[in-house]
């Protein structure tokens, strides 16, 4: 095992990883921007290096000053979180190339899951199910149209280099391909530097179901079942489960084996999260590859009992993994709730300022992962996740009681949360039956 292990990254996750390191006896290094100079996660940390400004560009996306900081404090590891650098294949290479282990896939599964076109080819070759659709980037309007006529309409255009709904684009009719072909090329030339766009047939409220993964370095794969992820506003994830309610026994048998096929296809080591899209016969096809931890992992935690972030370590140690499949097994039911310093009432609108008063809720099944306290100021630069909130019980409907009298317990001044909206969500009829799919925002179901 290493000795020390810097954390690329800040707030909750930067202080769960620490937490991590800290009952393995490992020492922490925190890198932190100027505006995160009082951050929890700097103090959390046995050493502190202040990379660069509050716009993440220069910092926490800096990967030579993340460097740097590692060398200056003679870190054998980093942790890259979520978000940030934590899908750089270029960012993974540097940190193996500077004789760090980073504590993640290897490069070359970062870079093949980073461009969708081939994550889509190399599952779909692994006998994995994806949606009819080209198997390569298509060329332009006519191209697009030809895989259409092919596939049937409708048909959504989406750019090879996006991921979490960046650059999708639905599409009705063969008369509207050359326009929204020229104007979706367009938009991922700009956000992503390649305009490459792929075709698939478009599935209409589909729920979003993600399996985890992990694999070793021993070329051992495992999943710790799935997590459902529908309640979702533009991409950003709202609520999360475990297990997926109402999901057909051979959805699940089937997801869960689709998953590890895939990782074992592509040689995946460390945590990973293949996600799924299921219609309502569930039928179930692959989506994308996140190959990072996620902001959800608790809820698998709470679900099996096991620790991610532990096994992150030991697995990047070149350590084999602890459990076989047959170790890992759903025995609770679990639901997070992400509370962020947005306004529900104002379409969501980011709420930034300082926390005035806070006081978080405890008790049996209760999980709190945050990165602030009272006196925090919740900063336009960065996400505004405040904390997760995670409850747990025997069954759903124990923890739905949990997880609804936390939200009421909840206090906090100065900012807007999401709290309100979540409260919506969980007295829901629709929620409470678990009837849950990707376009129930949209459709106003949790309206006040
Ligand atoms: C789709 C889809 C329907 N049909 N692909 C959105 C994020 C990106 N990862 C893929 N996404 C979608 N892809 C086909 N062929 C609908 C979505 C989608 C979605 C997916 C998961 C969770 C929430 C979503 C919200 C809107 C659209």
């Amino acid at each position: 095992m290493f000795g020390t292990v810097l954390v690329a990254n800040r707030g909750e996750i930067a202080r769960r990883v620490f937490r991590a390191c800290k009952q393995l006896g490992l020492r922490t290094v925190a890198v932190y921007s100027e505006a995160d100079r009082g951050a929890l996660h700097v103090r959390d940390a046995d050493t502190a290096v202040e990379i660069g400004g509050a716009p993440p560009r220069e910092s926490y996306l800096d990967a030579e000053r993340i460097l740097d900081a590692a060398r200056q404090t003679r870190a054998d590891a980093i942790h890259p979180g979520y978000g940030f650098l934590s899908e750089s294949a270029r960012f993974a290479e540097a940190v193996r190339r500077a004789g760090i282990t980073f504590i993640g896939p290897r490069p070359e599964a970062i870079r093949k899951m980073g461009d969708k076109i081939e994550a889509r080819r190399l599952m779909s070759s692994a006998g994995v199910s994806v949606l009819p659709g080209s198997f390569g980037a298509v060329a332009d309007g006519a191209g697009a149209e030809a895989i259409a006529r092919e596939v049937g309409y409708p048909v959504i255009l989406k750019a090879a280099a996006g991921g979490g709904g960046i650059g999708m684009a639905r599409v009705e009719k063969a008369s509207d391909l050359a326009a929204a072909f020229a104007a979706a090329n367009r938009r991922a030339q700009a956000a992503f530097g390649t305009g490459d766009l792929y075709v698939e047939r478009y599935l209409e409220r589909p729920r979003h179901v993600e399996v985890q993964v992990f694999g070793d370095e021993a070329g051992a794969v495992v999943h710790m079942h799935e997590r459902e992820c529908s309640i979702q506003r533009r991409h950003q994830k709202l609520v999360e489960e475990s297990p997926a309610p109402g999901l057909p026994a051979a959805t699940k048998a089937g997801l869960t084996s689709a998953a590890v096929a895939g990782a074992r296809a592509i040689g995946y080591t460390n945590a990973g999260t293949m996600e799924f899209l299921v219609d309502e016969r569930g039928g179930f096809y692959f989506l994308e590859m996140n190959a990072r931890l996620q902001v959800e992992h608790p809820v698998t935690e709470e679900v099996t009992g096991l620790d991610l972030v532990l096994a992150q370590l030991h697995v990047a140690a070149g350590e084999p993994l602890p459990w076989p499949q047959s170790a890992i097994v759903q025995r609770r039911a679990a639901i997070e709730c992400r509370v962020y310093a947005e306004d529900p009432a104002k379409g969501f609108l980011p709420s930034p300022g300082t926390i005035q008063t806070l006081e978080l809720p405890s008790g049996e099944g209760i999980r709190i992962e945050s990165g602030i306290e009272a006196g925090s100021t919740v900063s336009v630069h960065y996400d505004p996740l405040l904390f997760k909130l995670i409850a747990h019980g025997a069954t759903r409907a124990e923890a739905i009681e949990r997880l609804a009298g936390a939200l009421d317990r909840c206090v906090i001044e100065g900012v807007r949360t999401t709290i309100p909206f979540l409260r919506r969500v969980v007295a829901s009829t629709e929620f409470r039956q678990g009837r849950v799919h990707t376009q129930m925002l949209e459709q106003g179901a949790f309206n006040a």
